[in-house]
């Protein structure tokens, strides 16, 4: 490291910039040798605070309640000294992906994902939910209920938003979850092609991010494509057989109505029988459902779920979010008609745009034969738990306050619901939301009737919110189009970026939308030059100095300025995912004190006394009191 200070202060050095540096250069300029303190973690993270404390996190401005009280969430009851019970990652090693395919395909009884620390707050909470809060009960859950089939943990949105608003690795979330987590499942959400991102990326860099995400804790790779293109998702279910002992979960992403004649002339039974042999065609372990909206019906999973087991040897996972409030009853005909495994999400991050209430529908098995035993009080503690912690994160609630059988005609998923209001509150028309749903649909049938998935449903969206700003309607779009400039996102859609939709693109928008351009439609990961990983390790470690690691690379290489922007916050202040949550977000009131635990067995307390005016340099000091002793701070006020 004092090598390279020396290195940059050469080439920050006038002289040497000026081309005028000779032999003695170096004996001259004695302040080469001057280098700046190394800033330890404490300093960094008092840093983050102070400027929290200031200017306020960026992600929550103007959405502070400062009347909101927020208690101190409880831990659930534990012994500490508690062992882990073997679970499913146990019977994993034990038997191997295909042999626990088997075994779970014939356990008679029904089993459970919790959902709680992916897509339960990714639907509910515009996925913000911070590594902090998973880490204080992840232990304790493994300890306590280690009949849990599978926790899903990673994946979809999370990758991204931990990066982008959380300034947090999402490697070491995984692996820290992992370390908390040994004897359960751990589940992640790929998007076939698209891995993490909204776009498709070259499939080598899809099979070396597969392979690390195992080797980093996970153990099921749910995949799927946004258009139930199986070319879109074979590669990444032949990734996961190459590269890992984990299990590939490949998905039909379930839409409209195969009961509602009017729905099913496109996505009809049989549609969904056949892609999903395709499906255990290519190798799948678990075969998913993925009712990404909750728009599977009660009576239509009796018919899906029965003609399913008919038609596959693998065990079947079901998927779906309760928008409605009609989805628990849906659990229960896929449970009568041998589902293998449902999801849920503890009880008060649960309902809603997210999973079934995890705790209640366990109740709704009990007594009967395929009713799989939980600690209902136990249970109980975590949704307590999460319910104090879900306080935190008001300032990223949808508003949503009841279920709604509008999602039947909008279809819009729930993982995206949370986050298309706040899109279309910053382009003006928070208060015509009724019209961007009512448009996504319009938008959807313009399409040609199409699955609605992150990411095809992002440009869905973007259309909705493109028409609404514009005023226009689906037969201005076709009568004008040819005028029109439309979203780059659609222009991509069209051109066949994100794969090709069941029955073709409709001939005349297509024409309408790409112009001149010519659309293709093959794999567009086909298009794509493979990552030379030994270039690109070169120049990422020039680019970003030393203390890279691996999986920072694909972190970059899915999202370069978003990586850029962590990494120099990163630098700035360090770890910052350590800081409890309600300092992230709120800062600290002068008089108040937080405990930051900033290394394994090493913690620092942290007070604020006051806040001074902002001075000439448009900064302010900050007291502190930092382990008992003062230390000042000046931060600039950036308002
Ligand atoms: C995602 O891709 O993030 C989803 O949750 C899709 O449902
Ligand atoms: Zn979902």
């Amino acid at each position: 490291r004092t090598n390279i200070q020396f290195l940059q202060n050469i080439i920050a050095n006038p002289t040497f910039v000026g081309g005028q540096a000779n032999v003695d250069f170096i004996k001259d300029h004695q302040e080469l040798f001057k280098f700046k303190p190394r800033q330890d973690r404490g300093t960094k993270i008092l840093g983050f605070v102070g400027d929290i404390i200031v200017n306020g996190n960026p992600d929550v401005k103007g959405l502070i309640d400062p009347k909101k009280e927020l208690r101190k969430p409880i831990l659930p009851k534990f012994d500490l000294d508690a062992a882990y019970q073997p679970g499913t990652k146990n019977k994993l090693t034990e038997l191997g992906p295909e042999g626990f395919a088997k075994w779970l395909r014939e356990d008679p009884l029904v089993h459970y994902t919790d959902t709680t620390f992916r897509d339960a707050h990714q639907s509910l909470l515009a996925t913000r939910m911070r590594t902090f809060d998973m880490l204080k009960v992840a232990e304790r859950y493994a300890k306590l209920h280690p009949q849990t089939f599978s926790m899903e943990v990673w994946g979809g949105a999370t990758f991204d938003v931990a990066l982008r608003f959380l300034h947090e690795d999402p490697w070491e979330r995984l692996a820290k979850i992992r370390e908390a987590v040994p004897n359960i499942l751990l589940q992640m959400l790929i998007r076939g092609a698209n891995g993490v991102g909204y776009k498709a990326y070259p499939d080598n860099l899809t099979e070396r991010f597969v392979q690390q995400a195992w080797e980093t804790g996970v153990d099921v790779f749910r995949i799927f494509d946004s258009l139930n293109w199986m070319p879109g998702m074979e590669s990444c279910i032949n990734f996961v057989r190459k590269k890992t002992k984990g299990l590939a979960e490949a998905s039909i992403c379930y839409t409209g109505d195969i009961l509602d004649p009017k729905r099913n002339q496109k996505y009809s039974l049989d549609y969904y029988l056949r892609l999903a042999k395709q499906i255990e065609d290519a190798g799948a372990h678990i075969l998913c459902i993925k009712d990404m909206a909750g728009l599977l019906k009660p009576y239509a999973a009796t018919e899906l779920i029965t003609a399913l087991r008919d038609t596959v040897n693998i065990p079947i996972h079901l998927h779906t979010h309760d928008t409605s409030s009609l989805q628990p009853a849906t659990y229960l005909k896929a449970v009568e008609a041998g589902v293998d495994v449902i999801d849920v999400a503890m009880g008060s991050l649960s309902g809603l745009t997210s999973q079934p209430n995890f705790n209640s529908v366990v109740e709704m098995f009990r007594g009967t034969p395929r009713h799989r035993e939980f600690d209902q009080d136990s249970l109980n503690d975590f949704s307590n738990y999460w319910e104090t912690v879900r306080e935190y994160y008001y300032p990223f609630e949808s508003g949503l306050k009841a279920g709604t059988s509008e999602v039947f005609q909008h279809e819009i998923p729930g993982g995206q619901y949370s986050n298309l209001r706040p899109q279309a509150a910053a382009l003006g028309l928070g208060d015509k939301f009724e019209q961007v749903k009512k448009t996504f649909a319009d938008v959807n049938e313009l399409f040609g009737d199409i699955v609605k998935v992150t990411p095809s449903s992002k440009v869905v969206g973007d259309m909705a919110l493109f028409m609404v700003s514009n005023n226009l309607t689906t037969s201005d779009v076709l009568e004008k189009g040819h005028s029109l400039s439309f979203p780059e996102s659609v222009q991509s859609l069209f051109r066949g970026d994100i794969g090709q939709p069941e029955g073709g693109w409709p001939q005349e928008l297509q024409k309408l939308i790409l112009k001149d351009e010519k659309p293709f439609t093959d794999r567009p990961n086909e298009h794509l030059k493979p990552i030379d990983f030994k270039k690109e390790w070169k120049k990422f470690e020039e680019k970003f100095g030393e203390g890279v690691k691996f999986t920072d690379l694909l972190s970059y290489l899915l999202y370069p300025k978003v990586f850029e922007q962590y990494w120099a916050h990163f630098q700035q202040f360090g770890d910052v995912s350590l800081v409890p949550t309600r300092v992230f977000f709120y800062g600290l009131k002068p008089g108040e004190e937080t405990i930051i635990d900033i290394a394994r067995g090493k913690s620092v307390i942290v007070k604020l006394r006051s806040v001074g005016e902002v001075n000439d340099d448009g900064c302010r000091t900050v007291f502190f009191s930092f382990n008992g002793q003062t230390r000042n701070l000046e931060v600039r006020d950036k308002s």
